[in-house]
């Protein structure tokens, strides 16, 4: 692959992680309790009964952790804060300790040029909060803003990107349709409730950093899809709409448009009537941004399923599963950018997370050879390059993960990080894939000074 030129001064190379799947310390400096520590504690949540308790330690060991950052030679570094450090309520009384850390963890950042962007929502809603009904309770909506405002009250001198929200569709469907995730509900009206009110969520937020002066970029990540009909027959093709508006148009399009799509009261009808959408809830979460967040998985055929009655549709299934049982389709990427770009917005774009799970282990040379990561990233850089010399206006990349975390319901069990963390002893070892990608970063200049950058 070409690194030449490719790549406009001040792109931003980076790493993703997030807060509950690496802090640990659940109990310390007075963080409170989040819905994944409830959830993970709950007997059967999660893969052998693991939780975030101890995780990654990273609360403890942040300044080694960003050592490795610039080992790698990223420029910029995707993390977010637990709310529930922030304000162990979710609400109310702050605790100063919890911002202090993420105050250090910034400066510890910026003394090594590497460029913070917080994502202030990763999943961890403090338990308090879902005690009075978390997400299917607006008020979430204007706590959700509260704390938004308080964390960039304190940090916003120093952080250039902001994230409201990370993938709501996992908050609001696998949280509260599938159940796979916190809070573990399993009910579809309260799932679509809980959708409008993250959404509602995060125009309440970007408000509140644009009244309080936000000199950073502000932005929200989606985690989209890329959808196709299995074949051209009409059943099938309306099967992929319907698919499509249950994973991408149902978030893009109130974010972006300012308005649900055509066809969602028709798909909801009999489930909710939409009664929760209040006069201007809309405007609201049509805030003006400054950037879009792109998180890339999974690329879908969808055909006619008459089995099921409720979506009637099915999966056409992959030919080489992962182990998360999706395809590794790199294409599906590209085609999400121009989409994003061609019908929604013309605001730059950053993929916030692309990556591949494995069963990675370290062989008798204490090499971690993930090959296949190498591989997912090396196609997903070309992938994103392309749509991007096709006129995509892409300004970041970041690979999903740093280093293996805790990944929810699948425990420990499936790695996705760039550096393997053997959990028993907290020693992390970089992959192959950390290699390749430290070697990509030097031949693109990731750390390279933008003014040494500019010089023809
Ligand atoms: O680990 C998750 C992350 O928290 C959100 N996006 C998908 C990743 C891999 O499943």
């Amino acid at each position: 692959m070409n690194s030449e030129n490719t790549y406009p001064p001040g792109f931003l190379w980076g790493a993703a992680t997030a807060a509950y799947q690496i802090e640990g310390a659940v109990a310390e400096d007075g963080r409170g309790p989040s819905i994944w520590d409830t959830f993970s504690h709950r007997p059967g949540a999660v893969l052998r009964g693991d939780t975030g308790d101890i995780a990654c330690d990273h609360y403890h060991r942040w300044e080694s952790d960003l050592d490795l950052l610039v080992e790698l030679g990223v420029n910029s570094y995707r993390f977010s804060v637990a709310w529930s450090r922030v304000l162990p309520t979710g609400a109310g009384a702050v605790n100063q300790a919890g911002l202090d850390f993420y105050g250090r963890l910034v400066d510890g950042l910026l003394e090594r040029d590497i460029t913070p962007m917080v994502t202030l929502y990763h999943w961890d809603l403090p338990q308090a909060l879902q005690d009075v009904g978390g997400w299917a309770n607006r008020d979430t909506a204007d706590r959700f803003a509260d704390y938004a405002g308080i964390v960039h009250r304190s940090l916003g001198d120093r952080v250039p990107y902001w994230l409201t929200l990370n993938e709501p569709y996992c908050s609001a469907f696998v949280g509260h349709l599938e159940g796979r995730h916190a809070p573990g509900i399993r009910d579809e009206a309260t799932a679509v409730t809980a959708l409008h009110h993250l959404l509602l969520a995060h125009g309440k937020g970007v408000q509140t950093l644009r009244a309080d002066g936000v000199s950073g970029q502000v932005g929200i990540t989606l985690n989209l899809t890329s959808v196709r009909a299995g074949s051209d027959a009409q059943e099938d093709v309306e099967a992929a709409r319907r698919l499509d508006l249950f994973e991408n148009r149902m978030f893009l399009d109130p974010v972006l448009r300012g308005q649900y799509p055509d066809d969602a009261r028709a798909f909801y009808d009999g489930v909710t009537g939409f009664e929760f959408v209040h006069d201007g809830d809309l405007e609201t979460i049509n805030a003006p941004l400054d950037y879009f967040g792109v998180n890339y998985y999974e690329r879908h055929a969808a055909v006619a399923d008459p089995r099921d009655p409720v979506r009637g549709w099915a999966k056409v299934p992959p030919a080489e599963p992962t182990i998360s049982g999706i395809s590794v389709e790199p294409v599906g990427l590209k085609e999400i950018l121009h989409r994003v770009a061609d019908e929604y917005t013309t605001l730059p774009l950053i993929v916030t997370e692309t990556g591949q799970a494995l069963f990675d282990y370290v062989d008798p040379e204490r090499e971690i050879n993930d090959a296949e990561r190498v591989h997912f990233y090396r196609s997903h850089i070309e992938a994103a390059t392309e749509a991007m010399n096709d006129g995509v206006d892409l300004v970041g990349f970041f690979p999903w993960s740093f280093m293996d975390n805790f990944e929810w319901a699948w425990g420990y069990g499936h790695r996705f990080g760039m550096y393997f963390v053997d959990y028993a002893t907290q020693e992390r070892i970089p992959k192959q894939s950390a290699h390749w990608y430290a070697s990509w970063l030097r031949q693109v200049g990731a750390r390279e000074p933008l003014s040494a950058l500019q010089v023809p």
